[in-house]
């Protein structure tokens, strides 16, 4: 899964992503794409961690990519910025960044503090890049759907969609509020439109906001989530030991890390859950979408075990812990055995039973 960390410039974005991925801050006005691995925190990994000690656990992880702020008040800015969108139209998923922290030393954009309106030109700015693509995309149709092509029948129907999402954009409503069948989706898949993408908003708050709420009204769909962070301080906690954190996180009352909220926005804006796994001395976290039925979750794990799928030997890990031993578990009855057509949960512990 991959997550794009998009913004204005100087909104927080390179200090989330360091404190995010524990690498480095990109210098102000670098000019290239950061990547970085960043492992999803579940404390029940831990917890089965110490429960089976198995020789390996692997938790798991989201590619997320750094891009520079974008900076949409000069000629300059806009071209660099169009630049940037391009190259990011294979994400899963965007985050966008405001600034709400107060800072002089930090000039703000547009010289002003304000979070609404940031967030507001950032939309408004990826609804004009999905535009130019449709426009594009539209020229290129209307010129071929005259030709007696193969193609011709399919032509006319993608001109017909891109015209509707032409007129979506122009009343300022996302690609993804356009699409009505999975047809569509499939027809536009290869284009990357940002505005058809999940996104969760990030706050980037002062220290003394740590508990502030941001709402932004109809602006943001209620479903997207809104987290707050505050970049500074999570970057300096980050550089800290273990102990010495939960110290300071117990004194500052965080109670949450900024990566817990980081990845429970994505998992939500995406509707992911996890499943683990517990063979061959190997733990594991598996993201799937809600909704997944057994026979797809053993898919991911192997197609093998897809194909020779015969039962899911499930459990809640919430019972496990509850009960204190898989033995007390079984006593219980909790163990189940299910069939292909289960619809797996967050937290099921899987085995899976299958024959090759
Ligand atoms: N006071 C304060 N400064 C911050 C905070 N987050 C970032 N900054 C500063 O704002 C500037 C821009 O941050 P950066 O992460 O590079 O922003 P980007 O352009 O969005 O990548 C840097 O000087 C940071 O130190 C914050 O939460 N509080
Ligand atoms: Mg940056």
């Amino acid at each position: 899964m991959k997550v794009a960390l998009l913004g204005l410039l100087q909104s927080g974005k390179s200090t989330i992503f360091a404190s995010l991925s524990g690498k480095g801050i990109a210098p102000i006005g670098s000019t290239t794409i950061e990547e970085a691995i960043v492992t999803v925190p579940d404390e029940r990994l831990e917890w089965l961690t110490e429960y089976y000690k198995p020789k390996k656990t692997t938790h798991a992880t989201i590619d997320c990519l750094d891009v520079p702020g974008f900076n949409f008040t000069d000629e300059h800015g806009r071209v660099a910025a169009r630049r940037l969108i391009n190259q990011i139209r294979t994400v899963d998923m965007l985050v966008l960044v405001v600034r709400a922290f107060e800072d002089t030393a930090v000039p703000a954009y547009r010289n002003s503090l304000n979070p609404v309106r940031d967030l507001a030109e950032l939309r408004t700015e990826l609804l004009l890049a999905d535009l130019e693509l449709v426009a594009t995309r539209i020229e290129k149709l209307e010129k071929q759907v005259h030709k007696p092509t193969k193609t011709q029948a399919h032509d006319k129907a993608e001109l017909a969609l891109h015209t509707k999402l032409q007129e979506a954009i122009e009343a300022e409503k996302p690609i993804s509020s356009a699409i009505e069948t999975e047809a569509e989706r499939e027809m536009i898949k290869s284009l990357g439109f940002l505005t058809q993408k999940p996104i969760a908003v990030a706050v980037n708050v002062g220290e003394n906001q740590l508990e502030a709420k941001f709402d932004f009204g109809e602006r943001v769909d209620a479903s997207v989530p809104v987290i707050t962070i505050c970049a500074k301080l999570e970057f300096e906690l980050a550089q800290l030991d273990a102990d010495s954190r939960a110290l300071f996180c117990a004194d500052l009352g965080i109670t949450e890390s900024a990566k817990g909220k980081f990845v429970n926005s994505c998992y939500s804006a995406l509707g992911l859950i996890s499943f683990i796994t517990v063979v061959s001395n190997e733990i594991r976290a598996w993201p799937i979408k809600q909704g997944t039925i057994a026979v797809d979750a053993a898919g991911k794990v192997h197609t093998d075990i897809k194909r020779g799928f015969i039962r899911a030997e499930t459990f809640s890990f919430d019972e496990l812990k509850e009960h204190g031993s898989e033995k007390a578990l079984k006593a219980a009855g909790k163990i189940r055995l299910e069939g292909k057509d289960y619809v797996v949960q967050d937290g099921d512990v899987i085995n899976f039973r299958f024959n090759v």
